[in-house]
């Protein structure tokens, strides 16, 4: 099994990776709470037009040219390639054994800062005057509805729908696989029908063209009702409630993705349901920024502690790699940028963020 192969080669290797931050010498006082936050808001409650202005600004992330760095040699062109590139970067550490940001105590963390990042490229690059919307895929799974007629699909104000039909369903680097998918190939239409994607997948970090593919898998609806969400929003401590978000560190990935955060990726099959290169998938943000506010909404269940609570190991299946401290740095490379302090993302609406959900 590939996932025992992983935890061997993992066992064999020292702590490295996630950057513990020199001591800061002076506590700063709490800076002022901001002024204007983005207000996030779930796809459905944007107008038509809103969500077409999404769209269009994603789009244009597609073609944008990339800003990484020329020494870096990497196959991107695109701002959208950057993004994928930055998450492939910090994730493929957890096949070879250096780390990464998931099975990680900073996990929610650094996809809190990542969305933020991508937010900002929107509206700083695309001319996006929104804030990143969030997909609450509690109402699909509770509603009953196919899947071929959930909004978040529609090809003329959504993200489009399934990939064709293809024999070989495992066609990314799909780990840990999932049978149940019912396209898995290019999708065909909607606003990425013919976006060129260059990174992914996997690890590929060399110049790889190929389309965006989807396979929904309706196996998944069960596992992301709001029973489901309930179960890990009554959590009482952070590690309790990051396991139940995305798994314990002895949990068997194949059942980790029956968690939401795994579901919520698996559900759209094909590029999705790869764990290095999901966000080669668009929709990846709106299921981020759903994450990110049932994380908030914990969070403000009891804010004096939850605010400043933090733990678990800096890399996958270390146990002696922990804890992880609020002084601990967050790595957005070319995406934004380095150097953030994890308590600097702790609160949405203070430090490095300022935005707020609806
Ligand atoms: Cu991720």
């Amino acid at each position: 099994m590939r996932f025992l192969t992983i935890v061997a080669v993992l066992a064999g290797l020292a702590t490295a990776v996630p950057t513990p931050a020199a001591e800061t010498t002076t506590a700063k006082s709490c800076s002022a709470v901001c002024k204007n936050p983005r207000v996030r808001k779930e796809w459905r409650s944007l107008s038509i037009s809103e969500r077409k202005q999404y769209l269009n600004a994603v789009v244009c992330m597609t073609k944008k040219p990339s800003k990484a760095p020329a020494n870096l040699t990497l196959g991107v062109v695109s701002r959208f390639d950057d993004f994928n590139a930055v998450h492939i970067m910090s994730s493929d550490g957890l096949v070879q054994g250096t780390g990464g940001v998931h099975m990680v105590g900073f996990f929610l963390a650094w996809h809190r800062l990542f969305t933020w990042s991508y937010e900002t490229a929107l509206r700083d690059e695309c001319g996006y005057t929104g804030a990143q919307p969030y997909w609450d895929w509690r109402i699909d799974a509770d509603s009953g509805v196919p899947m071929a007629e959930w909004e978040i699909y529609n090809p003329s104000h959504g993200f489009g729908g399934n990939g064709d039909f293809v024999l070989e369903q495992n066609v990314t680097a799909s780990w840990p696989y999932l049978a149940g998918q019912t396209g898995g190939g290019c999708v065909n239409d909607g606003p990425f029908k013919d976006t060129v994607m260059n990174v992914g997948p996997g690890s590929t970090l060399t110049h790889n063209p190929h389309c965006l593919r989807r396979g929904l898998n309706p196996d998944t609806i069960p596992w992301l009702t709001s029973a489901r969400v309930a179960i890990a929003q009554a959590k009482a401590d952070f590690l309790s409630y990051d396991a139940a978000v995305q798994g314990a560190q002895d949990m068997n990935p194949a059942d980790g993705i029956q968690l939401f955060h795994g579901s919520g990726h698996y559900i759209h099959g094909g590029d999705s349901t790869d764990f290095i290169s999901s966000s080669t998938e668009p929709i990846f943000y709106l299921h981020h920024a759903f994450l990110d506010k049932l994380y908030w909404e914990w969070q403000m269940m009891n804010p004096t502690v939850r605010l400043s609570e933090i733990g678990g190991v800096r890399i996958p299946f270390h146990p002696d790699s922990g804890p992880v401290a609020l002084t601990d740095i967050l790595d957005m490379k070319f995406a934004y940028k380095s150097g953030v302090e994890i308590k600097k993302v702790m609160n949405i609406r203070n430090g490095e963020l300022c935005y707020t959900y609806q």
